[in-house]
């Protein structure tokens, strides 16, 4: 009979069998082990290496002017990037691609190749969605579109300067952008994603944080008077064959800016050839001494000392005066040997100027520029502003005090320079600065007394409309005040002043039945016709002011007596029974 053979050996069947069921055992053990003792713990590997957080983006808030007018718009745009290691699976696809994105096939090959091993890299930024999907629809592996946002300056290069711009990471740059990026910018939100070995997207798991917009801004700009500055600006500009200018209106009883427009400007929506001389705020980041501008602040400080009334004279014969080895020239012949003090305005006596300062000393001078912010922080915080500089009346000897007096050896931004005159504006109180809309009263500073500064803007208003006045800057309609200057620039290089560059100011406010608006002009070296501030920056000022009355609907207070009979004065005019 035959015999299993097994039956011939039972021990060996037996350790067979029982070294099956150890090994059956530790198995279920390194599956218990598996599944249940480190679940947790696996699991969380597996994911870590599949799931990604991916970003939301958050929507910068919208920049507006005062009339909500869109100034920086943040439209969705779509990005194309890759995964260069996934795409060399599909080299075949790589000439469809270039096709699609407009780029060159032999250049966009070489870049996978050479980036070969990378898992992201950019292909093409910030297109509008429609031409990111028709690339996606294209299905290259390795090819995937990420929505990001991108800002849109629809008042372009009238903006620029004032507005800024975001880099390509919608991250502040220049201007109100990064000034108030913090306002501006949202917190991106989370996604959790799962993703495959090769990154590809395989499941939306869960908004884990949702994206925050930014906060809208809107700023003290109107955008129609912003227009019409640069339209004007760029004129003058263009027909003085001038280098550069500013021009910056304000509200004097709110502080508001209201335009700040420079040239040469820049198209923001599109920065390629940018020069820097283009991208610059001029009204803010570039000094410049004042010249006889700074003449209505010295005479003020004359006034308020009580030493002088307007009517008072002083001998300007013979439009020369010597401090020591310095020799003070006035440049026009004056109309007679002696001025009053609105003559001295008139004539833009450097002589007379100087003399006046003598009498109330450089520190009354120097306090009252200090008191209306000439060469002092405006506190804008504006990226790149400028302070100026104002030396110290402990420094001016007997030859600064009178140059001082007729703005040179000082150093102000055109902000600065209508923010001063937004004092004399005001009746003597001066209204913080700001670029953003202000909806309540502001809390007013008196710098100069009432009666000082309504005596100024009478001399003003006469170095406009007197017989020998800047006839140029007037305005119809309207009474309107300020004052001219003309200074030579001060040479590159070299101490002294040029023979023939200068740069033209005018700065002025009005209407004068109640002063509004305070407006500077200035063009940096004009080289056609003329240079005199009178000539160049007044006609400016008188269009630019002209039309911001209008704009604002601003009752004119000097209407012939025929047309004033169909019109409703602001104030009672000569003609219904006189001011007063
Ligand atoms: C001027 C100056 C330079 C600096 C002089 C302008 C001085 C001076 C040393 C010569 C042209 C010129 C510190 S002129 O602004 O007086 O606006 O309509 O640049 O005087 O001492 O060939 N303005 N301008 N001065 N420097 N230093 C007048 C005047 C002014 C006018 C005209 C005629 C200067 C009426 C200027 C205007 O008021």
């Amino acid at each position: 009979m035959m015999k299993l053979e097994g039956a011939l050996f039972p021990w060996r069947f037996r350790l067979v069998l029982g070294l099956l069921g150890v090994m059956v055992a530790a198995i279920c053990w390194r599956i218990i082990d598996l599944q249940i003792v480190d679940r947790a713990f696996l699991k969380g590997q597996g994911d870590a290496r599949s799931m990604r957080h991916i970003p939301i983006p958050a929507h910068r808030g919208l920049i507006t002017d005062r009339n909500g007018e869109p100034l920086a718009v943040s439209t969705p745009v779509t990005t194309l990037w890759a995964n260069a290691k996934e795409m060399q699976f599909a080299k075949e696809r790589w000439p469809a691609l270039a096709a699609a994105l407009g780029q060159d096939p032999k250049a966009l090959s070489e870049r996978l190749e050479a980036q070969a091993n990378k898992e992201f890299i950019y292909l093409v930024r910030g297109l509008t969605p429609e031409q990111g999907q028709s690339v996606l629809d294209l299905k290259v592996p390795g090819v995937y579109g990420i929505e990001e946002f991108r800002r849109f300056y629809p008042a372009g290069e009238v903006t620029a300067h004032m507005v800024g711009f975001t880099d390509i990471d919608d991250h502040g740059r220049e201007g109100v952008e990064l000034a108030y990026d913090e306002w501006l910018a949202g917190v991106p939100g989370k996604r959790q994603v799962i993703k495959d070995r090769r990154g590809r997207l395989i499941k939306d798991v869960q908004v884990t944080k949702n994206a925050k917009a930014g906060k809208p801004l809107a700023l003290s700009i109107d955008l129609r008077l912003q227009y019409l500055a640069n339209r004007e600006l760029r004129n003058a500009i263009i027909e003085n064959g001038a280098k550069a200018g500013s021009l910056v209106i304000m509200d004097v009883k709110t502080g508001e800016i209201l335009a700040m427009v420079n040239q040469p400007t820049y198209n923001p929506n599109n920065r390629r050839n940018l020069q820097p001389a283009m991208m610059r705020n001029r009204a803010m980041i570039d000094v410049f001494e004042p010249g006889s501008t700074m003449k209505a602040i010295s005479m003020s400080a004359a006034i308020e000392s009580g030493r002088w009334k307007p009517t008072d004279t002083v001998e300007v014969y013979p439009g020369t005066l010597r401090i020591g080895k310095y020799t003070i020239k006035d440049v026009s012949r004056s109309e007679g040997p002696v001025l009053d003090l609105t003559g001295i305005l008139i004539n833009s006596s450097n002589v007379g100027m100087s003399k006046i300062a003598f009498d109330i000393g450089g520190e009354t001078i120097f306090r009252l520029a200090q008191k209306v912010g000439l060469g002092q922080d405006t506190g804008l915080g504006f990226p790149g502003e400028r302070v100026g500089n104002l030396p110290n009346y402990r420094e001016w000897r007997k030859a600064e005090t009178a140059t001082l007096s007729y703005g040179y050896g000082i150093s102000v931004t055109a902000i600065q320079l209508v923010h001063a005159f937004s004092a004399l504006a005001n009746n003597g109180r001066l209204a913080p600065l700001t670029l953003i809309k202000t909806d309540k009263a502001p809390q007013t500073t008196q710098v100069l007394p009432e009666a000082v500064a309504k005596t100024m803007q009478t001399m003003l208003q006469q170095v406009i409309e007197a017989p020998r006045g800047v006839f140029r800057a007037q305005v119809p309609a309207y009474h309107v005040g300020g004052k001219s200057g003309t200074a030579r620039k001060t040479s590159v290089g070299t101490k002294g002043y040029a023979e023939n560059s200068y740069r033209s100011l005018f700065a002025g406010f009005g209407p004068m039945s109640d002063p509004r608006y305070a407006i500077v002009v200035v063009i940096d070296e004009p080289t056609k016709a003329g240079y005199f501030g009178g000539l160049v920056s007044a006609p400016v000022f008188s269009k630019v002011m002209s039309g911001t009355l209008r704009l604002m609907n601003i009752t004119p207070d000097n209407l012939p007596a025929v047309q004033q009979a169909n019109a409703t004065p602001a104030v009672p005019l000569k003609a219904n029974g006189g001011r007063g």
